[in-house]
């Protein structure tokens, strides 16, 4: 008798936990409305959900509503690059009807879309650990002599670094964010190199740079919400060293790129899943912090308009989005790789074939079709443990290995020439490709649905920038007056080569982040300015210069 009554309770706390598990909490992603002028705008742009939003999610009994895009608003009567959409994640008590729920937020008007909060994975699985030491020999996509011990190699089936890093490799220019399981912080390949937040003063519970998260200080979680950006799974810090171990260290491996910094985004949890609504937060986290480049080693299979736009977002920042097809060998589309503006990447072998299968199963493979940009190695990709920094045996395969080979290209290239949009990098990715390298069946001359352009080359990528980047103005850079400069709250643009019309205006703030866009549509044109005090860079149609803003 005394024993039975605990064993019941036991029983039932069981059997609750188990009900909620299988029937979670809905969430919601929704976007407001972009209204002008009106109180809703106003409240957007402070960052404060407008009454009517308010009092909904009062009536739903919501548990949790969060912005995923806290950042800092232009002013509502800025005339600004880019409006930064309202988007907030909605949790709902368990139990709640999903489908019903979304109907009724979509009902009252207040919203540009409402959806479900939908979850996908990384691309990417780990290997055993083997005793063959010989770095030398194992970074095949790098530098591929022919030998390697676990699996077919081909002499030149790399990426060319070799070649690439003579021209640069790379500084602490360019921020690469990783939004993935975390990161090994204190491992030696990442000492210097994991990005700071400078304005942040740590552990005083206060979030000084008003960017929307407390004490962040390397990056974010956004999968506990907090700011502890250690890796609990492994496989962010197999994809961050592979972007960015430092090279030439006499320690471990080489990364692509040996100066950028790394950002941590934390969008997968220690399963290797996660919510879209943290990778969307992720991305705008990482714009509005001053990321160039986004690696998304991830992957779900449902569509979603609030990735979708926060993707454009960073487009439309100059930040570029590199992303994996993931790994089932089939023309599946996976978003963000099936979205636009993304730099979709499948993955090879050491002997140039399409990885199919991995090492891990027999039925996975590099996905196909017509969203594949480029291809990279991405199988057998020995890199850092996320648990030992002394520990070097442990290897990944998968797409989301070959998306931060990538993702690394990139960061060099616009350390070459960080004006180059995200467009640029992508076509310019594509165009210096290494061609019919694969299978005779597969990589068929030009682009196919396995090999997208091809499999990336490094040395000719970074050639192309800086070729590009010594061809003269075609402007007399005198043909563009600007002032006054410094500036305040407003500039006047004056051409004198009619050439110059129709062209847009560009401002880049200090870390190369197009933050201000206008047609220059008249010979004399004013500007309200809305931009933080600080250094830019203003172009048009090749030339350009320093602008101050006090
Ligand atoms: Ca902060
Ligand atoms: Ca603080
Ligand atoms: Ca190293
Ligand atoms: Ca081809």
């Amino acid at each position: 008798m005394k024993i039975s009554l605990p064993i019941l309770a036991v029983l039932a706390a069981l059997g609750t936990t188990t009900a909620q598990a299988q029937q979670p909490a809905p969430r919601l992603i929704v976007r407001l409305h972009d209204a002008t002028g009106t109180a809703q705008a106003a409240a957007a742009s402070r960052n404060v959900a407008p009454a009517a939003f308010a009092q909904l999610n009062h009536q739903h009994h919501a548990v949790q509503v969060q912005p995923l895009n806290p950042g800092p608003r232009p002013l509502p009567n800025a005339v600004a690059a880019v409006t930064p959409p309202a988007v907030y994640l909605v949790e709902l008590p368990a139990g709640t009807d999903a489908a019903q729920a979304q109907r009724d937020y979509q009902q009252t008007g207040l919203f540009r879309y409402v959806e479900v909060d939908a979850t996908g994975q990384g691309g990417g699985v780990q290997g055993l650990t083997p005793n063959d030491p010989l770095y030398a020999g194992r970074q095949w996509g790098l530098n591929n002599t022919g030998n390697f011990s676990l699996a077919p190699a081909r002499a030149g089936a790399d990426i060319r670094m070799e070649d690439a890093w003579p021209i640069t490799r790379g500084d602490s220019s360019v921020t690469v964010a990783t939004i993935d399981s975390g990161c090994k912080l204190d491992h030696p390949e990442f000492s210097r190199r994991i990005w700071r937040n400078r304005q942040e003063i740590p552990a005083n519970g206060i979030d000084d740079d008003r960017n929307g998260y407390v004490d962040d200080l390397s990056g974010w979680n956004f999968v506990s919400n907090t700011n502890n950006t250690a890796d609990d799974y492994g496989h962010g810090t197999n994809v961050t060293g592979i972007i960015g171990a430092s090279g030439n260290n006499a320690l471990g491996y080489a990364g692509v790129n040996w100066g950028c910094k790394l950002m941590i985004c934390k969008g997968l949890d220690n399963q290797n899943s996660g919510f879209y609504s943290w990778w969307t937060a992720s991305i705008y986290y990482a714009v509005n912090n001053g990321a160039r480049v986004i690696n998304m080693s991830l992957g779900g299979l449902s569509t979603s308009q609030a990735m979708q736009d926060a993707i454009t977002f960073a487009n439309q920042r100059g930040v570029v989005v590199v992303a994996c097809m993931m790994n089932a060998n089939s023309s599946t589309v996976y978003y963000p790789a099936g979205m636009s503006g993304v730099v979709a990447v499948g993955s090879t072998n050491p002997d140039d074939t399409r990885s199919s299968p991995f090492f891990w199963s027999p039925t996975s493979g590099s996905n196909f079709g017509p969203h594949l940009s480029v291809v990279g190695p991405g199988n057998y990709i020995y890199g850092l443990s996320h648990t030992s920094n002394t520990n070097y045996g442990s290897y990944w395969g998968g797409t989301s290995q070959a998306t931060p080979h990538v993702a690394g290209l990139a960061a060099l290239m616009l350390t070459l020439k960080p004006q180059l949009t995200p467009a640029q990098v992508k076509a310019a990715l594509q165009a210096t490709a290494d061609d019919r390298v694969g299978s005779l069946s597969e990589d068929t001359p030009g682009w196919d649905q396995y090999y997208g352009h091809g499999r990336v080359n490094a040395a000719r990528a970074l050639a192309s920038v800086v070729t590009t980047a010594a061809r003269p103005a075609p402007v007399a850079a005198s043909a563009l007056q600007v002032f006054p400069n410094p500036a305040h709250h407003q500039l006047t643009l004056r051409t004198t080569d009619a050439r110059l019309l129709n062209h847009e205006v560009q401002i880049f703030n200090g870390v190369g982040q197009l933050v201000y866009r206008h047609l220059l549509t008249q010979p004399t044109l004013q500007l309200p300015l809305a931009l933080a005090p600080g250094a830019y860079w203003l172009t048009l149609a090749g030339t350009g210069r320093k602008l101050l803003v006090e």
